[in-house]
């Protein structure tokens, strides 16, 4: 049985860029319900969890059983998804990259204010339910945009930022205002974490 993970912070702690209410019912409710549904899918499966790791799982998401494959991906691929989006998040947040991650976002971008745009056309572009990913793939740094709850890793990448634009990520406080979202998203950026990331995916 998977577990709700705890936040590493109070729901207020984001505040006022992200507020309170959303942050409680976003973790508990909606994360709380792809945990729910991820286990139910997983009963009498369980053995698959014994071998590989949900993230192997979503890597080859071919192997998966056909009958629970959709429900993995769906409520395996919220869980993932938030389960990082909680942590590349912080109420001590710096403002930008530091050391090697700033480097090599440089290089790609072009600075962190070219990769700060790229991203977050691609969180306003995204149609619909869905997140704005920053992903390591073959060792480069890439901006990519998912629908609904799919996971950069059945892409082949591996997430080191993610931006949820679901509308239960910011209704509450911003309503249809998503541009206004994503620019005090940028706030509450755990630089150190993305950084921390970084460094595992390039090995
Ligand atoms: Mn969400």
């Amino acid at each position: 049985m998977l577990e709700l993970p705890k936040l590493p912070y109070d729901y207020a702690a984001l505040e006022p860029y992200i507020d309170a209410k959303t942050m409680q019912i976003h973790h508990s409710k909606h994360h709380g319900a792809y945990i729910q549904n991820l286990n139910d899918a997983l009963k009498g499966h369980e053995e698959i969890l014994n071998k590989k790791t949900l993230e192997q799982l979503l890597e080859d998401i071919g192997k998966i059983p056909e009958e629970i494959r959709t429900k993995i991906q769906n409520h395996g691929g919220g869980h993932l998804n938030h389960t990082l989006f909680w942590q590349i998040m912080s109420p001590k947040a710096k403002k930008e990259p530091t050391g090697n991650l700033a480097q090599q976002i440089k290089k790609v971008f072009g600075g962190f204010t070219q990769f700060k745009e790229r991203f977050s056309l691609a969180a306003m572009s995204r149609f619909g339910s869905g997140w704005a990913w920053l992903v390591v793939k073959k060792g480069k740094l890439e901006v990519l945009d998912l629908p609904n709850q799919e996971s950069p890793l059945t892409q082949g990448s591996a997430p080191i930022l993610g931006l949820d634009v679901w509308e239960h990520a910011y209704y509450l406080k911003y309503q249809n205002r998503r541009a206004e979202y994503i620019e005090a998203w940028w706030n509450v950026v755990n630089w150190e974490e993305v950084g921390r990331r970084f460094g595992l995916a390039k090995k």
